[in-house]
This record gives structure tokens, sequence and C-alpha cells, in this order.
């Protein structure tokens, strides 16, 4: 028996240990990334979440960035007027008999846009004055909810004084209040290192209550105690700008992570005609984060007047649910925009739009419950159906892999209001704590 080899084949040993060496660091690099997926109807607050996770990770925007969101800001006053004055005729409402209205109206849909440094034009501050204050854009506002007017306008209408300052530059609170829907996928990669949210926070106090609930008193906990995180550690005196809505201070957070982390979050656009691009980001997906707009249960769909908004997300859910791709993707559920769904309740009762709702009017905790519970049922349902698949045959997931029953699906709801900085951290740091501890421990990063 020879132990000679001709050089040749040591070679193309040595070339195969090479090439096995550097797939197994490919996976190993692959593994730890999470890829975090979020989907869900048109409006329902992914693209915030996007920009709460810049401003959580990096602290800020750049001057680039800025600028691009005071010209949109700019874009939304005129789209979100539009929006309004669209839905008038619906509700027995127009503007058409008064002249100077409509004369203004007209002269704020021709506004050119706003050029890089241009402050926003002067004459054009009475214009929309005048029609936010106009008795029957008023009553509109009231009456032409269930159309989706851009939930932006009463905010940015209420600060037009701030806007038309010459050196006004967007808030953090101003670019998650803008809106541009997104078309295509867009692909954010944010390091969760040594500051995962290092940022200014409305409401010091708050935070700290909620910390201290959650993880106890001390400042350093240790990562044995809180896995993946090494410590906490709140700056409370570290006060640093007043934000320009709130008179309150802002105070920096840090969360330290004990390891380096890669979260590749993937934004898709959620409107009917964006939703077949879905499917190009279905592989390797570590967690979905699915937005439901809490406050469209009342409201129909931008792009479709005869849709609801809540019952297309039921529907895309129970398709999400229902897909082998994520038969064992932990999907965590926002049930979003919950301090709309807080102004509204009581005005609009939930039963008028789902007749089995049988909770009190007006009591914001019991609509809160109904729809997380169908959202659950919901996907209940999906994974009966995909046990059920299982059972019949020997199914495979869609990497050809045979399904393993010892992990099934976690699912995590959350009560959000995407537009509040400190309210997302909140909800970032259990995922971070449950959701990620858990995928990532499987991948050996933590
Ligand atoms: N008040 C309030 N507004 C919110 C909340 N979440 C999102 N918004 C606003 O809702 C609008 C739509 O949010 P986006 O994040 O652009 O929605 P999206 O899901 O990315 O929409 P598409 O890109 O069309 O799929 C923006 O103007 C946000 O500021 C929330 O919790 N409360
Ligand atoms: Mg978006």
């Amino acid at each position: 028996m020879g132990l000679c080899m001709s050089a040749e084949n040591v070679d193309a040993l040595r070339r195969n240990a090479e090439v096995d060496s550097q797939i197994r660091k490919a996976k190993r690099q692959q593994r730890k990334e999470a890829k975090i997926l979020l989907l869900g109807s048109g409006d329902s607050g992914k693209t915030t979440i996007m920009k709460q996770m810049r401003l959580l990770t990096d602290g800020s925007f750049s001057k680039g960035e800025l600028e691009s969101y005071r010209q949109l800001v700019f874009a939304n006053l005129i789209t979100g007027m539009k929006a309004l004055v669209d839905c008038l005729a619906e509700v027995d409402l127009t503007i058409e008999d008064d002249t100077t209205a409509l004369d203004a109206y007209r002269t704020i849909l021709a506004a050119p846009d706003v050029r890089d440094g241009q402050a926003f034009p002067d004459g054009y501050l009475p214009l929309f004055k005048l029609l936010w204050e106009h008795p029957v854009i008023r009553e509109g506002i009231n009456h032409c909810r269930r159309f989706a007017i851009p939930d932006n306008v009463p905010y940015f209408y209420s600060h037009l004084d701030r806007l038309w300052a010459p050196e006004y530059s967007p808030t953090n609170l101003d670019i998650v209040q803008t809106r541009a829907r997104t078309a295509g996928i867009v692909e954010t990669t944010f390091q969760i290192s040594d500051s995962f949210a290092h940022t200014a926070i409305p409401d010091p106090s708050a935070r700290a209550v909620t910390l201290t609930e959650k993880y106890g008193r001390r400042k350093n906990k240790g990562a044995e105690t809180i896995p993946g995180i090494s410590s906490i550690v709140s700056e409370d005196s570290n006060i640093t700008e007043l934000d320009s809505d709130e008179e309150k201070p802002r105070a920096k957070f840090q969360l330290k992570f004990s390891t380096t982390k890669t979260l590749r979050f993937v934004d898709v656009g959620g409107q009917k005609s964006e939703r077949r691009k879905w499917i190009h980001c279905f592989e390797d997906v570590t967690a979905i984060l699915f937005l439901v707009s809490l406050s469209g249960y009342d409201q129909c769909l931008v792009e479709e007047r005869s849709t609801n908004q809540m019952s297309d997300a039921m529907t895309l859910w129970e398709g999400i649910c229902k897909m082998e791709w994520f038969r064992e993707t932990s999907l965590i559920l926002f049930l979003n925009k919950e301090d709309l769904f807080r102004a509204k309740v009581a005005e609009s009762p939930i039963r008028r739009f789902f007749p089995d709702y049988n909770g009190p009017l007006g009591d914001a905790e019991a609509g809160k419950e109904y729809f997380q519970k169908r959202f659950i049922r919901i996907e209940h349902k999906g994974t009966l159906q995909l046990q059920q698949l299982e059972k019949s045959g020997d199914r495979k997931t869609p990497s050809n892999k045979p399904y393993t029953s010892a992990r099934r699906r976690q699912v995590y709801p959350h009560f959000t209001t995407a537009v509040n900085t400190s309210l997302v951290l909140n909800v970032m740091i259990d995922i971070a704590d449950t959701v990620l501890r858990d995928q990532l421990k499987d991948a050996d990063i933590l």
C-alpha cells in the first residue's frame, strides 16, 4: 500500500482544503448576520422603523439626508393638502365656492420643488395657513378620516411657522413624520456593537423607569443576566438638546452589547403593486418584522379605496403565516400607530368595521387586545396548516432541508408607536433580548 501521491494530487487536495475553509468562513460570516425582513401593508410604518434604527445606532442623519428630508417636508405639506381636498366631495364638502381658498389651493399645487439650500418660499406660508384654518378643511379632517389622509398632516400643519424659519433643519421627530412610499427593496445594515442606542430620548424619567423595571436597578449588568447585552448605561446627566417640539430635556442612553452583531434590515414597499417583489427577499430570514397600522381599522388603503387597511393587513399576515418559507422564522408583530388608535377609538366605533368586536365602546385597551387576538389566531391557523402538510408527506423547506419539529417558530406581538424613538428603543431591546438571542444563540453568535 503506497502512501505516495503525485504532486498534482497533493496540489488538488490543498486547493480543496482551501476552498472548504473559505466556504466555512463565508458560512460563519453569513451566520453572524441576522436578516430582519420588514413586511406589511403600505403606510404601516416599516420605513419609519428603519429611520428609528438609524437614530438608535448612528444617533443622527447626515447633512445631505437632512436636506432631502427638509425638501420632503415641503412636498408632504402639498400632498397632504391635496389628499384632503380630493376627499372633500366624498363627504359633500367643497372649497370651490370660496375663490380665495381655491386660488390658494391651486397656487400651492403648482409650487415648484424646494431646491438645495433654498428656504421654503415666503409667499406660500400665508396660503398654507389660510387653507389649514379654513372651516371646510377643518370639517373635512374629521369627516375624511376613512380615506387615509396622510397621518403627518396635523403634525406638519401645526408647525408651519417653525418650518418657515430661514435656518430650519428637520428635527428627528420631523424626519420620522415625513412620508415617502417605498418602491423596491432597501437593505440597510446596522452594526450593533458597543452602543446600540446612543440617542436623544425625549423623556428620560420614563426611560429610566422602564429600564429599571425591566432589568433591575444596577446600571451595569453582566452578559450572563441579560444574554448578549453587557450593560445599559443611562447618561441622564448628559442633557443634550431641547427638541423644538417638546419642552422636555433629552438624555442620552447607551445599550452595550457583549459582542458585535450585524443586523440587516430589509425594507420593502407595502402597496399592492410592490408586493410581487417581496419573494426576492425570502431567503435566510432570521425574523420577520410585520407591521400593522392599528389605526387603519376604519380606513381604506391609499391605493385601493374599496379595501379596509386592517382587513388587508390580516390577509397579508395570513399569507405570510402559511408560507413554508417561514416555517421556522420568528415572527415579530408590531401593532403600530397606537397613538393614533387611542386618539380615534372613542369617536370611531370598532364594531362598525369589525362587527364581531364586542368590547366596550371607545375602550382602547379592549380594542388592542381584540386585534392582537385576531392576529395571533391567524398565526395559529397558519402553523396548523403547515403542520398538517408536514404530516401528510415529506414536505421540504424551500431550501430543500427536511423540517425539524424541534424548533417551532415564535410570535412576538408588540404595541408600538413608530414615531416615538424611546418607545421603539424599548421594543428593540425586547427583540434583542428575546428573538435575536434565540436565533443568534443557534448560530453561536451570543
Ligand atoms: N402618528 C404616527 N404616525 C406613524 C406611526 N408609524 C408611522 N407613522 C407615519 O405613517 C406614515 C407612513 O409610514 P412609513 O414608514 O412610510 O410606511 P411604510 O410601511 O414604509 O409604507 P410603504 O413604504 O408604502 O410600504 C409616515 O408619515 C409615518 O410618520 C405611528 O406609530 N404613529
Ligand atoms: Mg416604506
